[in-house]
C-alpha cells in the first residue's frame, strides 16, 4: 500500500495511526499541503478532491477521505463494531468530526501552526467559537464515557483525536476540557499508538 501523506495532516495521522494499530506495513509518499501546484499530476487518477490522505492499494485501486479510508481498513478488526446501530454511531461522529470539529479546529491549526499566516479577527473569532462548541460537545458525551462509542476503542475515536489532541496548536485551551483530557490519555495508552509526527 502506498500512502499520500502529510507529516502536519491531522487527516493523514488518522490513517498512519490505524495502520500502526493493525500493524499493517505501507510506504509514505510526503506531499506539500501549503504549495498545491503538482496535485493534480500526482492525484489526479486517485483522488477526485485531489487532498491527502490518499491510499493506493496494491491492486492498484485508490481512496480518498480519511474516514472513508480508515472505515474501510477496519472493516473485521476490533476498531469497527459489528453491531449495524453502533456502527451508525461511529459515522454519527465521523461526519460530526468532518462537518462541525475539523472545519473550525484543523481549519485554525493550519492556519496558525501550519502556513502561519493570521486570519482576519472575524475569522478568527469564528473559528474558535465554533471550535469551542465542538470540544464542548465531546466535553458533554464523554463526562460519563471512557470512548465515543460502545465503551471501547474504535476508529470514531481516531477520528476525533486526530485534531483534538493538537487544538492547543490552535490556541485551544483544553485544560478547560476535562473529560476530554482524559479521553485523549486514554486513547494515547492504546497499543499501538504512535504520535502524528512519528
Ligand atoms: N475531508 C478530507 C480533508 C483532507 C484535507 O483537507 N487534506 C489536507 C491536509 S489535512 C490537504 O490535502 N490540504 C491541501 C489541499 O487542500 O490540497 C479528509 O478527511 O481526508
Amino acid at each position: 500500500m502506498l500512502l499520500y501523506d502529510s507529516g502536519v495532516s491531522g487527516n493523514c495521522y488518522k490513517v498512519r495511526l490505524l495502520l500502526a494499530h493493525l500493524g499493517r506495513a505501507y510506504e509514505r509518499r510526503e506531499l506539500d499541503v501549503v504549495d498545491r501546484s503538482n496535485r493534480a499530476e500526482v492525484l489526479g487518477e486517485l483522488n477526485p478532491a485531489l487532498r491527502v490522505p490518499t491510499l493506493v492499494f496494491d491492486d492498484g485501486r485508490a481512496l480518498g477521505e480519511s474516514n472513508a479510508i480508515i472505515f474501510y481498513l477496519a472493516g473485521g478488526t476490533p476498531y469497527l463494531p459489528e453491531d449495524p446501530f453502533e456502527r451508525a454511531q461511529v459515522l454519527q461522529w465521523q461526519f460530526f468530526e468532518q462537518y462541525s470539529h475539523e472545519p473550525h479546529i484543523a481549519v485554525l491549526r493550519f492556519w496558525l501552526h501550519v502556513a502561519k499566516m493570521m486570519p482576519s479577527p472575524d475569522e478568527l473569532d469564528a473559528k474558535r467559537r465554533d471550535g469551542e462548541a465542538a470540544l464542548m460537545a465531546l466535553e458533554r458525551h464523554l463526562e460519563d464515557r471512557r470512548f465515543l462509542v460502545a465503551e471501547r476503542y474504535t476508529i470514531a475515536d481516531i477520528s476525533l483525536y486526530a485534531y483534538t489532541h493538537v487544538a492547543d496548536e490552535a490556541g485551544f485551551e483544553l485544560e478547560r476540557f476535562p473529560a476530554v483530557l482524559s479521553w485523549l490519555a486514554r486513547v494515547k495508552e492504546q497499543p499501538g499508538h504512535v504520535p502524528i509526527d512519528a
